[in-house]
C-alpha cells in the first residue's frame, strides 16, 4: 500500500497549500489506492525519529511504496506516473525532457519564490520595511514568470501540450502557493488554466482528504 505523509492544515489558508496535496492529487488522477498519515504540525510529529527514518529533513510531504520510501513533492509525483505508465511522458524521450523542464521550473524556480510571499504574508507578525520591500521583489519576480506563463499558455491548453500531464499538477501547485494575492487574476490564460486544473475531479477530492 501507498501511504503519503502529510501535515495537518493549522491555518484555514493552508487547505491545498501543504505540498502533500500533490501526490494525493497525482494518486487520485492515477486512480491508484493509498492511504494518508496526516501528522500534527503544532505538535512536531514531523521531526519524530519515526518520521525522520522516513524523510531526514522533516518536511512533507514523503511516500512509502512498501519498503520503499521517497521525499520531495515532484519525485514522488513522477515516480507515481512511471509506475503506472500515465499522465507522463516516458523515461529517455524528448518529451520526457521537456516535461523534466517544466517540472523543474515549477519546484526549484517559481515554488521557492512563491514561498517566500507566503512565508512572509502568513507567518510573520511584525514586518519591517526591508522585509516587505523583501516580499515585494518576490511578488514582482513571480508576477515576470506568471507573464511569461501566461504566453506559454495562450498556445496550448495545457504545458505540455494537449493533454493533461503531471507537470500541470506541480504546476498549478507552486502557483496555488499565492492564491491569497491577486497575482494570477490579471493573467487570462493562467487564471483559466488554474481554474480548470481545480475543478478536475481528483483535485476536489484530494482537497477534501486534505488535512
Ligand atoms: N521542495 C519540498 C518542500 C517541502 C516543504 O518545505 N514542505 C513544508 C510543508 S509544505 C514543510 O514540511 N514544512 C515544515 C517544516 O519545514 O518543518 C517538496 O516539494 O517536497
Amino acid at each position: 500500500m501507498i501511504t503519503i505523509y502529510g501535515l495537518n492544515a493549522f491555518m484555514p489558508q493552508l487547505k491545498g497549500i501543504i505540498r502533500d496535496i500533490r501526490p494525493v492529487w497525482t494518486l487520485e488522477e492515477l486512480g491508484l489506492p493509498y492511504q494518508r498519515n496526516v501528522m500534527n504540525a503544532q505538535n512536531g510529529e514531523h521531526k519524530t525519529p519515526a518520521y525522520l527514518a522516513i524523510h531526514p529533513f522533516g518536511k512533507v510531504p514523503a511516500m512509502t511504496d512498501g519498503d520503499f520510501a521517497l521525499f520531495e513533492s515532484a519525485a514522488i509525483c513522477t515516480y507515481l506516473g512511471d509506475k503506472q505508465n500515465k499522465l507522463i511522458p516516458a523515461a529517455g524521450t524528448l518529451d520526457r525532457a521537456v516535461y523534466d523542464q517544466w517540472v523543474l521550473f515549477a519546484a526549484s524556480t517559481l515554488d521557492p519564490v512563491a514561498a517566500r510571499v507566503l512565508g512572509i504574508d502568513f507567518f510573520i507578525e511584525k514586518k519591517d520595511a526591508t522585509l516587505i520591500q523583501y516580499r515585494n521583489d518576490a511578488l514582482e519576480s513571480l508576477t515576470g514568470m506568471i507573464a511569461a506563463l501566461d504566453k506559454e499558455l495562450g498556445k496550448r491548453p495545457y504545458i505540455l501540450g494537449e493533454a493533461f500531464s503531471i507537470a500541470d499538477i506541480l504546476l498549478s501547485s507552486s502557483l496555488r502557493i499565492v492564491n491569497h494575492t491577486e497575482v494570477t487574476a490579471k493573467f487570462p490564460n493562467v487564471q483559466a488554466y488554474l481554474n480548470k486544473n481545480f475543478a478536475r475531479p481528483a483535485f476536489v477530492k484530494a482537497l477534501e482528504n486534505n488535512g
